[in-house]
């Protein structure tokens, strides 16, 4: 291996894996060996205060010449579109430009844009937020569309408030200072009361996974130190300590949520971790911190859905509020290959649904993030539907907890079964299988309940459908029997006419 070679292995292994506790401090020494940190450095080119477009990417324009009085803006022409037309927002929902917006229109859910990607070694998830408003592939949009998650037969995109928030305010040549930006912004719809004791849920799309540190950092701002759990889905554990002097990247905010105090070790629930790094000193040191961890190597041993199982358990376990930080990039590059770091061997889109989905409807989630799409290297669209879908399946989660839908993984028997009666099919040896009998409880549907249920429509159903048959099958004998005498009597005058 040449020294080019080395030196890119060295730069590539820092950047994506800065490892933890002894072994980062193994690695901290090491670098500050080769590379020095003298007392008081700084910086050798400071930035320019007095530069009059120094906060310019964070002034807002002034909203009070719109002549308008606070609340959601509809910027779509038609109450029904397809889903690649219209005004690109995200799920072609109104849009809201400030707090008193989302206050006036009862806003539940915020969805907003970070374009940061200063973070990641490969640049271009700065363009995911807008890639994803261009996502949608489902049927249509707007107050006339119906098109309910189907797994449930619950539509978020109907039961819940949502509005497109706009985007945070990024300084585009420097991580550090666009992220107290961010955490302003994302607190100030967080903070906002659209009924009394309950917050706007933000829903941050991205954007490189620094963003996790000021999303979390606006929650725990407004619920408190230490009240969050983060279930971190990543095919990385992101809890870096060193990188090339800077406090924060894409591998980095984890560590700097725990540094900070806002959010203890046992509050981390990751899944989805896998490929060559954390090494042993690593994990070791995430079970000193009492970090839980949920590998594909926990995967491969034990199944997706035991795991599953253990997650939810967890989820709801040791804090009162729960943020879930989704990186694209847990779920497999053959599905999403637009992402900065894709690892082979991830989570099937399949497997990363009913996760989200029964993580939002079964515990208290106040906050998500959609981080890690990268359009630029996404060779169709296929990264940015698989994420739009994922953020569908937790607002889908949202809704059936506000119906109350929050029975262990609820499924739609309407949806999941094409007949009721498959509930009670015995099994070949005349004794019943329990594989054959759905629960009680998933067939209680008032259209295709069991027949025994004197409440359901099945009865009246099959009565007139039973009718129905036999009329059709009175009235084309009666016109068969009209035909065939009528024919008769014709041949019959024929025969008449033509004997000599
Ligand atoms: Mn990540």
């Amino acid at each position: 291996m040449n020294s080019r070679v080395f030196f890119a292995l060295v730069v590539t292994a820092i950047l994506i894996a800065p490892s933890g506790s002894s072994a980062q401090q193994q690695l901290g020494l090491e670098l500050e060996q080769r590379a020095p940190i003298r007392p008081g450095e700084q910086p050798s080119i400071p930035l320019d205060v007095e530069d009059p477009s120094y906060n310019l990417w964070r002034t807002l324009r002034d909203f009070s010449q719109d002549d308008r009085e606070p609340g959601l803006i509809n910027v779509q022409k038609y109450d029904l579109g397809m889903a690649w037309a219209g005004i690109p927002t995200f799920f072609r929902k109104p849009i809201a430009l400030t707090p008193a917006d989302l206050k006036a229109g009862k806003v539940e859910v915020a969805v907003m844009g970070g374009y940061l990607d200063m973070g990641s070694g490969m640049r271009g998830a700065a363009l995911g937020p807008n890639a994803f408003r261009n996502s949608d592939v489902y049927g249509g949009w707007g107050p006339l569309a119906d098109a309910p998650n189907m797994h449930t037969m619950v539509d978020p995109m109907k039961d819940l408030v949502i509005a497109d928030f706009g985007d945070a305010p990024i300084d585009i040549m420097s991580t550090e200072r666009s992220l107290g930006a961010i955490r302003e912004f994302v607190r100030s719809a967080v903070e906002v009361e659209y009924e009394p004791g309950k917050n706007v849920m933000p829903v941050i799309i991205g954007g490189d996974h620094s963003l996790m540190y000021p999303d979390v950092a606006a929650l725990t701002d407004v619920y408190g130190r230490g009240n969050v759990g983060v279930i971190h889905f990543d095919a990385h554990y992101d809890a870096g300590k060193y990188g090339f002097g800077h406090l924060i990247n894409h591998g980095m905010p984890v560590y700097r949520l725990m540094e900070e105090d806002l959010v203890p070790g046992p509050n981390f629930i990751q899944v989805g971790l896998r490929g060559y790094y954390p090494g042993r000193e690593t994990f070791e040191w995430m079970r000193e911190e009492g970090m839980r961890y949920h590998s594909m190597a926990e995967v491969e041993r034990d199944g997706w859905d035991a795991v599953m199982e253990r997650v939810i358990a967890e989820a709801n376990d040791g804090h009162e509020y729960l943020f879930i930080s989704f990186d694209i990039d847990t779920i497999d590059p053959a599905f999403v290959p637009g992402t900065g770091t894709p690892e082979p061997g991830g989570l099937l889109p399949r497997e990363a649904f009913p996760i989200v989905r029964r993580l939002c409807a079964e515990s208290n989630v106040v906050g998500f993030e959609l981080v890690e799409l990268n359009p630029l290297v996404d060779q169709t669209y296929v990264s940015a539907m698989v994420a739009n879908r994922v953020v569908r399946e937790c607002l889908t989660g949202v809704a059936m907890r506000k119906r109350g839908l929050t029975d262990p993984h609820y499924i739609s028997p309407l949806a999941a079964e094409h007949a009721a009666f498959v509930a009670e099919t015995p099994a070949s040896d005349g004794d019943t299988d329990e594989r054959n009998i759905v629960p009680a409880a998933r067939i209680a549907d008032p259209i295709f309940g069991p027949p025994s249920d004197g409440s359901n429509l099945f009865g009246p159903m099959a009565v007139a459908f039973l009718f129905g048959v036999v009329l059709t099958a009175a009235v084309g004998f009666s016109y068969r029997a009209g035909r065939s005498r009528e024919r008769s009597d014709r041949s019959a005058a024929v025969a008449r006419d033509v004997r000599p």
